[in-house]
């Protein structure tokens, strides 16, 4: 795309927006300090470095065998540096403890932060910070879809352990990086059919989790709690819902994560921040978006997303919300799903930025709903994708689908030669 023309469309932008009381480069300033947290298992299906014949279980699932998914640490950090020079803005990489570099197996309950030094030293060279996530799920200890809340005392140890092994990384993570690393635990915990009792596998994942909490201070590392409605295999009953953790964290100061694909589908998730920010002190995303019974499509810039990003910034939240993705499509090739998921959200997030606010609250104020829904409207064809382009530029980002060009030099080259 020609630079004249993108400089061009974007000083009528400007001005535009300053009509409306909108200052776009200090827009664009905030907007690419926002961090967003790649999943880093959307490049190889959520199967992770543990052994070869790895699979995926608890609930989740991935569809789709499209060529060239990175089979260890080596590929998968190459394809996620192509996918982070086409995505503008400070970025984050999200990893699971399945995501280790070792020489032999290692129980779960037994790994170190050592471990994840190749991931630690691959992001300080690429000014990224980390995240991190217990796996509760695809082990044999998670065969009856129970971990942190299961009946047997052994089994619920192994994954007490398991959880503090990971703060324990988290914590050498946030340290060595000097950025604390968020560290979500999701349990894939649940029924198919209708359970005789649910307050007791509750109470035994408070226990298991309060055990997580006292194990160590965490100075580097904050715990966020994840909720869901249901999975594949565990449609009656899912152990910790949205309810169980909105409590949990609320009661123990620890974060709550809101996953969009994991709530009614006539839930507003955006609606949800608001009261987070009421009773938590911070809470992280996992922008996603449910299809039928899937929660982990890639992300849209559609109207759910859109008002996720706008609740955030309305909330003036943009330092208590973290904002993490997650989604895995193997359908696609997996780094335009990471590219096309990631940019999305921070179109949504300077789209959102760019509201006239000062004309929304005024009428809000004034009670003049007319005015109010007739600005909001007016915000959606404002010129924002030419704001879009120019910050894309100023970045040595494509602003447009010429990065598709360079996901499909690397696929003939790289992707295409994996077996
Ligand atoms: C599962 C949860 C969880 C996982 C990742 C891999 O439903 O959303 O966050 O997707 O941890
Ligand atoms: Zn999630």
């Amino acid at each position: 795309m020609n630079e004249t023309k993108i400089k061009g469309a974007y000083a009528i932008a400007r001005e535009r927006y300053a009509e409306n009381g909108v200052n776009t480069e200090q827009v664009l300033r905030e907007l690419d300090a926002v961090p967003i947290s790649i999943q880093c298992w959307q490049g190889d299906d959520v199967l992770g470095f543990e052994s070869p014949e790895a699979g995926l279980s608890g609930g989740i699932q991935t569809t789709g065998n499209y060529p060239g998914r990175a089979r260890n640490a080596r590929e998968l950090r190459s394809d996620l540096e192509l996918a982070l020079s086409l995505i503008p803005g400070a970025k984050r990489l999200n990893l699971h403890a399945i995501y280790l570099e070792a020489d032999g197996p290692v129980e779960r309950d037994r790994i170190e932060p050592r471990h994840f030094q190749g991931w630690i030293d691959w992001a300080r060279e690429h000014g990224l910070g980390l995240d991190f996530n217990p796996t509760c799920f695809s082990h044999p200890k998670s065969a009856q879809n129970l971990t942190l809340s299961h009946p047997d005392n052994e089994i619920r140890r192994f994954w007490i352990d398991h959880c503090i092994a990971c703060r324990r990384i988290s914590e050498y993570m946030g340290e060595q990086l000097k950025t604390p690393a968020i560290m979500n635990i999701w349990v894939p915990d649940g029924y198919k059919d209708t359970p005789a009792g649910r307050l007791e596998p509750r109470k035994r994942l408070i226990a298991s989790l309060d055990a997580v909490l006292e194990a160590m201070d965490g100075k580097h590392h904050k715990v966020a709690v994840e909720g869901k409605l249901f999975g594949i295999g565990a449609e009656s009953c899912t152990v910790g819902s949205n309810e169980f953790y909105m409590a949990y964290a609320a009661t123990r100061k620890t974060l709550l994560c809101l996953d969009a694909g994991h709530f009614h589908p006539t839930e507003s998730v955006a609606d949800k921040i608001s009261t987070c920010l009421c009773f938590l002190d911070e809470i992280l995303l996992h922008v996603s978006r449910p299809v039928r019974w899937d929660s982990d499509h890639v992300v849209l810039f559609d109207d759910a997303t859109i008002a996720i990003a706008q609740e955030i910034v309305r909330c003036d939240g943009l330092k208590r919300v973290n904002v993490g993705l997650d989604f895995f499509d193997a359908s696609i090739n997996r780094i335009a799903a990471w590219v096309i998921g990631t940019r999305n959200f921070r179109k949504a997030l300077l789209f959102a930025m760019l509201e006239p606010r000062s004309a929304l609250k005024d009428a809000e104020g004034r009670f003049d709903y007319t005015a109010r829904l007739a600005w909001m409207e007016e915000a959606k064809s404002l010129p924002w994708t030419a704001v879009w382009e120019y910050y894309c530029m100023s970045k040595s980002v494509p602003p447009g689908i010429e990065w598709l060009d360079s996901v499909r030099k690397y696929e003939t080259e790289v992707l295409s030669k994996r077996g």
